[in-house]
């Protein structure tokens, strides 16, 4: 009989497109590797995943800092925009496409928008008067603002604020607060964590303002289709990225059927009312159906302080990813900070984790048991023999390891999925040293081999599904286990792949360094 092929469930995640107004910080590297990490794992599990990122390039911030690096603003961005993209190819961020505000495609997307939200009444032209920060590019409110000692006055996020006022098209919002409650309300996972939820609902049932989405005081942005003065308020053309990136306005596309509406928009807590609030009224009000869920992470800060570059703390994730190793990186900001919620960087917490979880705890445990097998059975992986109760134990363990991070990581709990894995390479390890199978080996050759076995079948599923978190490593064990690539997704997990004994193993080799400190430079 032949068989239907079957088509994969779509999964399509993003990203917030950064701004390249610099070069990127470790604020913008664990975003997009805990979006990598999401997107990877749903590949492994069988989806077909669509995964965007990309660079948020107009307004006048962008505009401001080009001039006086002397060079035009798409210089300016494009120079940034490389930056960001080369640090994706280091980490590891494998995303299908990189959107750049300033593409084609996104330009015409925009005002596609735009025209859709006009031809729906919401859009009119007014005037705009109010403290504006150029830094946030956001106006405030008399009462959101505070002068400072120096006489500055100085707007929520802390940045100066200036009395400014011109012609501006205002975007209807507040025809959208009971439509906004009501789908919070039906749609209970599209705000998370709750935290945020909650934050966003009694913000939106405080009663919403019309926002205004053009300015006339420059020109770095996206033309107002009809009106060539004004250019889009920088929110209205960034958020559309995320449908421009799966087709819109060709909304007949095969990708934007399959894509739209995205499963999971992951962005920080400082962006959530853009997204959980604007953005889904924009679409509502363009006839297209809003994201399902928006996950807001929290923030990072160097040793518990807040990163600026007044303060000199910001940190380089270049620097970071040579220091440690890409791996260490990625797994140290997977695992240390619970998702959705702020956590600190140092220097000796990632130490620490690179060395007690990577190093010893699951490096240690594969170089030991595949080096028995290499020196005492000439590298050939041996065959179960029947298994004692402690061997039956650790394997159920290893097999009930999918379902459980499965469910972590469907509610974005990365942290914890990581938690689930490295419980059982802890339990692996006091497996190994209980059953002690360097005595076995001369007392007990059989049960000697259904130990090493059963470790290295632990070690197999635990590399199967490391590979969203440590990729480069988890891909290095796998080969030591002579894991076709065929083997390596999800549907190998328990039973379904057991290694087979009597496979020839390759020589095994160590996959994760222990951190050392460099040595003290010597004084001049
Ligand atoms: O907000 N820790 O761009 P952006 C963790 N262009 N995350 C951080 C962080 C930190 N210290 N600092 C920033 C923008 N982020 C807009 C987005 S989306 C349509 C437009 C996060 O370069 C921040 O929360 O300021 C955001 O999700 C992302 O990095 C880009 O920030």
């Amino acid at each position: 009989m032949p068989q239907e092929p079957t088509v994969k469930p779509a999964f399509y995640i993003t990203t917030a497109i950064d701004y390249p107004n610099g070069a990127p910080h470790i604020g913008h590297a664990y975003e997009k590797i805990a979006a990598d990490a999401l997107a990877r794992f749903k590949k492994l599990d069988g989806y077909d995943v669509f995964f965007l990122t990309g660079t948020d390039e107009h307004g006048l911030k962008m505009a401001q800092t080009a001039e006086k690096q002397g060079l035009t603003p798409i210089e300016w961005a494009t120079k940034n925009a490389t930056r960001f993209k080369e640090m994706d190819a280091l980490l590891g961020v494998d995303y299908d496409r990189f959107i750049r505000t300033t593409d084609e495609d996104h330009i015409l997307s925009s005002q596609a928008i735009w025209q859709r939200m006009v031809e729906a009444g919401d859009i009119y032209l007014g005037a705009y008067s109010g403290w504006y920060s150029v830094r946030d590019e956001a106006y405030y409110a008399e009462d959101e603002t505070t002068v400072n000692a120096d006489g500055v006055r100085l707007g929520p996020q802390g940045t100066p604020v200036e009395w400014t006022e011109e012609k501006s098209y205002f975007f209807r919002l507040s025809a959208y607060q009971q439509k906004l409650l009501d789908y919070y309300d039906a749609h209970p996972d599209f705000i998370r964590p709750d935290v945020r939820r909650n934050e966003v609902t009694s913000f939106v049932r405080s009663g919403l303002q019309d926002l205004s989405i053009s300015r006339t005081t420059f020109t770095w942005g996206i033309p107002v289709p009809g009106d060539e003065a004004h250019v889009m308020y920088v929110w209205v053309d960034a958020l559309t990225n995320y449908i421009t990136g799966v087709g819109y306005p060709d909304t007949d596309s095969a990708s934007f059927k399959r894509f739209w509406p995205a499963d999971l928009h992951i962005i920080g807590k400082d962006i959530i009312r853009f997204h959980a609030v604007y953005w889904p009224a924009f679409l509502m009000s363009a006839g297209i159906a809003p994201p399902k869920t928006v996950f807001a992470h929290g923030f990072i800060h160097n040793r518990g302080e807040k990163m600026s570059k007044s303060v000199g703390n910001v940190i380089d994730p270049f620097d970071l990813a040579k220091a440690y190793g890409v791996d260490a990186l990625r797994y140290f900001l997977l695992r240390e900070i619970p998702f959705g919620q702020d956590g600190s960087y140092s220097h000796e917490a990632i130490v620490a984790r690179t060395n007690a979880d990577l190093a010893n705890d699951l490096g240690n445990l594969a170089q030991r048991s595949l080096s028995m097998i290499a020196k005492n059975l000439s590298g050939t992986l041996p065959s179960p023999g029947p298994l004692a109760p402690d061997d039956a134990e650790i394997l159920a363990s290893a097999d009930a390891m999918g379902p459980k991070v499965r469910e972590a990581m469907e509610a974005q709990q990365i942290h914890q999925a990581l938690g689930v894995i490295w419980a059982v390479v802890a339990d692996a390890n006091r497996y190994f040293a209980a059953s002690a199978p360097w005595e076995l080996r001369k007392t007990d050759p059989e049960r000697f081999g259904t130990v090493l076995w059963t470790t290295a079948e632990v070690i197999r599923q635990v590399a199967l599904l490391a590979q969203p978190f440590v990729p480069t490593s988890a891909a290095k064990l796998l080969d030591l286990l002579d894991i076709s690539s065929d083997a390596r997704d999800f549907a190998s997990l328990g039973g379904a792949g057991r290694l087979a004994g009597g496979t020839v193993l390759p020589a095994p080799a160590p996959v994760f360094p222990r951190y050392v400190e460099p040595e003290a430079a010597s004084p001049a």
